[in-house]
């Protein structure tokens, strides 16, 4: 008996040695392997590529939130590739500075009127003419069609890359002396105009006494009376408080202000063709998003600015329109009897 029983417990303690074994060895069925750390992958991380944006107004302008619109599309659309810091009030310098920035890549982006452009490319003389654009329709028809085209193809080698036509708007008379209602009225007039000769000649053929200067100097200009006038469009006049400075505005709307979206050639270059379509739409959905701004502005500013203390006159626009046309016969070789003809008949 005892050899049997001390069989069976040789046999029992052997069964649970071997159990012992097969769980050591298969690391314990239940027994989780610590999973071992998956090297974290470096998230894919998208480098932000900040884009410089240039302009001279304030920040209550369209301009400004216009621009911070296409930052916005662009950061959406390229997955966060591109984004874009915004410069207002001159930050970065005039226009014809930001203009020479975008040109040498120092800056990427500027948004400006196009008669400081003048300095740099003929492709945009015809529309500082006086009373060029009979209505903000026929001015998108022009600048948003074959003509807009062409002008920014004229760009080419400048370093320039015109993406789309912004809006600045028609521009009215302001000044500090006296009521304008016809031309002459302006007969003495120290104004200040862009830089820009046809603006200059416009101002001269109705006997007032034009001086360019950057837009940044303007309010002091006026402030000190260096200046007596200045022409700019309702929105601008509003958000830069020339009110303060000056009592009279007469409704002139002698020029359209059409405002090119440029960005730089180096910019352009680097850009896959996908992004050039991104960054395109992009200047054409802000485009709409900015001219919406400023209409709904340029309808609502008269009640303010009357508010304010401007006296205003609704002077009739024939009459001007009649006085300044000398500077067509002195500019239409330079710029083209034919393009002049086709931006008119466009009108129709
Ligand atoms: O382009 O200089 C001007 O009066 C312009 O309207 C302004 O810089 C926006």
């Amino acid at each position: 008996m005892k050899k049997r029983s001390l069989k069976v417990l040789t046999l029992f303690i052997m069964i649970i040695f071997a159990m012992a074994l097969v769980v050591g060895c298969s690391g314990g069925a239940n027994k989780e392997e610590p999973k071992k750390e998956e090297p974290k992958k470096e998230e894919a991380r998208v480098e932000t590529i900040v884009l410089k944006a240039a302009h001279t107004l304030v920040s209550d302008h369209p301009y400004h939130t216009g621009l911070v619109k296409f930052g916005e599309l662009l950061k959406e659309r390229t997955n966060g590739k591109y984004s874009v810091e915004v410069y207002p009030a001159a930050q970065l310098g005039s226009e014809r500075e930001a203009i020479e920035g975008v040109q040498m890549g120092t800056i990427d982006i500027t948004l400006v009127s196009t008669a400081p452009l003048a300095g740099f490319s003929d492709a945009f003389l015809v529309t500082d003419l006086p009373f060029i654009f009979t209505s903000r329709e026929h001015a998108y028809k022009v600048l948003d069609g074959e003509i807009g085209k062409e002008m920014f193809s004229k760009l080419e080698g400048t370093g320039l890359v015109g993406l789309a036509f912004w809006e600045n708007g028609f521009r009215n008379v302001t000044n500090s002396k006296r009521p304008i209602v016809n031309p002459e009225d302006m007969e003495g007039i120290k104004i200040r105009t862009m830089e820009n000769q046809i603006h200059m000649d416009s101002f001269r053929v109705i006997g007032a006494d034009p001086t360019p200067m950057a837009f940044g100097e303007l309010f002091t200009a006026l402030q000190q009376k260096t200046v007596d006038a200045q022409e700019n469009p309702l929105p601008i006049i509003y958000t830069s408080k020339f009110f303060e400075v000056q009592d009279h505005l007469a409704l002139t709307g002698h020029f359209y202000a059409p405002a090119p979206l440029l960005v730089s050639q180096a910019l352009w270059d680097k850009l896959t063709d996908e992004e050039k379509q991104i960054f395109q739409k992009a200047a054409y959905d802000a485009r709409d998003f900015e001219r919406k701004i400023i209409l709904e502005m340029d309808n609502n500013l008269l009640s303010e600015l009357k508010a304010k203390g401007m006296q205003v006159t609704e002077p009739d626009k024939s009459k001007w329109q009649e006085a300044m046309t000398p500077v067509y016969e002195k500019w239409q070789d330079k710029i083209g009897k034919d393009l002049i003809e086709k931006v008119k008949a466009a009108a129709n």
